[in-house]
């Protein structure tokens, strides 16, 4: 996409378009046996997810001098592990929600035991995805797939999930906190950006910064979530408001407070976009749009 009179709202239609496409043509067709199983992964993938990202991994790879359909595979991945986490994050055994995407959950309409594995397939038609991407001069096959498996695994992804499940009821430091807030949040925020620099065989001082940003990026849009949780309605949010209260979850607004919550989440886009200091301006107006959108939205 041009990035001379670059407007967020146009990259936003087109990214989605293209993502969109991508995940159409590298998922099993819903007619594919057993078909309810395919269906139940179409159903939650093309639910109305903000597809958030595959948008930074796009504009990643922008910002390295990349392009959209190098970049493209490893975009829907993170996707299928994202929306592959939110369907067994809704299970009853999990959080036990009826409502993503303002749609029923998975298990709402397919059932737990097909949702489940929805989310399995997912997981690995994630890692297909990621096998098939172009290896470029400096990363190779190992590295793209590793750093989907480390970002999802049970050091980042599964870990936070996991010390959410332990911390419910509990009253969370800060620091223990933002440990669940990195892994079960950032770390796939960080590994999407990563892999968009990757796509483009971004040099190491580049990765760097692409890292900082997402890090940075990763916790303020959680804690951006934890103050929607608490200030929008259900309607907005596509998802049951106010849930963190009611599952006695630790949230930034619970422990620091709402406006100390707004101001953090500020310091943190602040520190992303200096983290793109290493960029020439022009190649990093995706980014750094995404990143004032993820803090100025309300679902
Ligand atoms: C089950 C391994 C496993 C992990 C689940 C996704 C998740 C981890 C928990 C869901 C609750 C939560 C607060 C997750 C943090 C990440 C987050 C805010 C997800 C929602 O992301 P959006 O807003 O969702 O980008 P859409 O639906 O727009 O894609």
């Amino acid at each position: 996409m041009s990035l001379k009179n670059f407007q967020l709202a146009d990259f936003f239609e087109q990214g989605e378009r293209f993502v969109n496409s991508g995940l159409k043509r590298l998922l099993p067709p819903s007619s594919t046996k057993p078909k309810k199983l395919h269906e139940a992964i179409r159903y939650s993938i093309f639910a109305g997810g903000k597809r958030l990202r595959p948008l930074l991994c796009l504009a990643a790879a922008e910002a390295c001098r990349g392009t959209w359909e190098r970049a493209l595979p490893l975009a829907c991945a993170v996707e299928c592990i994202h929306t592959y986490s939110l369907i067994h994050d809704d299970l009853p055994a999990m959080d036990d929600d009826d409502l993503r995407r303002g749609k029923p959950t998975n298990h709402k309409v397919y059932g737990e035991a097909m949702a489940i594995l929805a989310g399995d397939a997912l997981q690995t038609c994630a890692f297909e995805m990621t096998a098939g991407c172009e290896a470029t001069a400096r990363y190779g096959h190992q590295a793209f797939v590793q750093e989907l498996a480390r970002a999802a695994g049970s050091r980042q992804l599964v870990a936070g999930q996991a010390a959410d499940l332990e911390a419910e009821g509990e009253a969370l430091s800060r620091s223990e906190l933002q440990f669940i807030h990195e892994r079960k949040t950032s770390a796939l925020l960080r590994c999407s950006v990563r892999l968009g620099g990757m796509s483009a065989d971004c040099p190491p001082r580049e990765l760097d910064a692409l890292t900082e940003f997402g890090s940075r990026v990763g916790l303020a849009f959680q804690v951006i979530d934890d103050i929607l949780d608490v200030t929008q309605s259900t309607e907005t949010l596509g998802k049951t408001a106010g849930k963190d209260e009611s599952s006695q979850k630790a949230t930034y607004p619970s422990v620091v407070g709402l406006e100390p919550s707004q101001a953090i989440a500020r310091r943190l886009t602040d520190a992303a976009f200096k983290a793109l200091g290493a960029f020439p301006k022009r190649r990093v107006i995706a980014l750094r749009s995404l990143a004032e959108h993820l803090l100025e939205r309300d679902r």
